[in-house]
């Protein structure tokens, strides 16, 4: 068999080089905190206008919206959805000042997951 010197192009690393580099970029990598939404349950809110809140704000289809709506007001309250930070804080002020503008006591809370 006839050798010739070995060529940098031999390497099988990766185009950038050093693939211990790559794995501990990989490993230092993490995910931003997920927050849950909740709506709460009370005894005055119609039912209609919660469905409504979880079509609009929520995207959900009428079945979804009235199934969680049903949860809500039997357990107390349910999660609705979890999201960055800045989407949660932003559904949480989109519904109470909905609920608000509507005069139903209707309330949305975040929570870290
Ligand atoms: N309990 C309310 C009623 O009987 C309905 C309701 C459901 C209110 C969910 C709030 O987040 C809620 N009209």
């Amino acid at each position: 068999m006839i050798h010739r010197p070995l060529q940098m192009s031999d390497k099988t690393d990766g185009p950038d080089g050093d693939a211990s580099i790559l794995t501990k970029t990989r490993s230092k990598t993490q995910r931003p905190p997920l927050y849950k939404v909740f709506l709460l349950n009370d005894d005055y809110t119609p039912m209609e206008f919660v469905v409504h809140v979880l079509e609009r704000f929520f995207g959900l289809n009428h079945a979804q919206a009235f199934e969680i709506m049903l949860t809500v007001h039997k357990k107390g309250l349910a999660v609705v959805g979890v999201f960055s930070f800045e989407v949660a804080e932003t559904k949480v002020a989109q519904v109470m000042d909905f609920a608000r503008r509507h005069q139903h006591p209707l309330q949305c809370t975040m929570e870290k997951e």
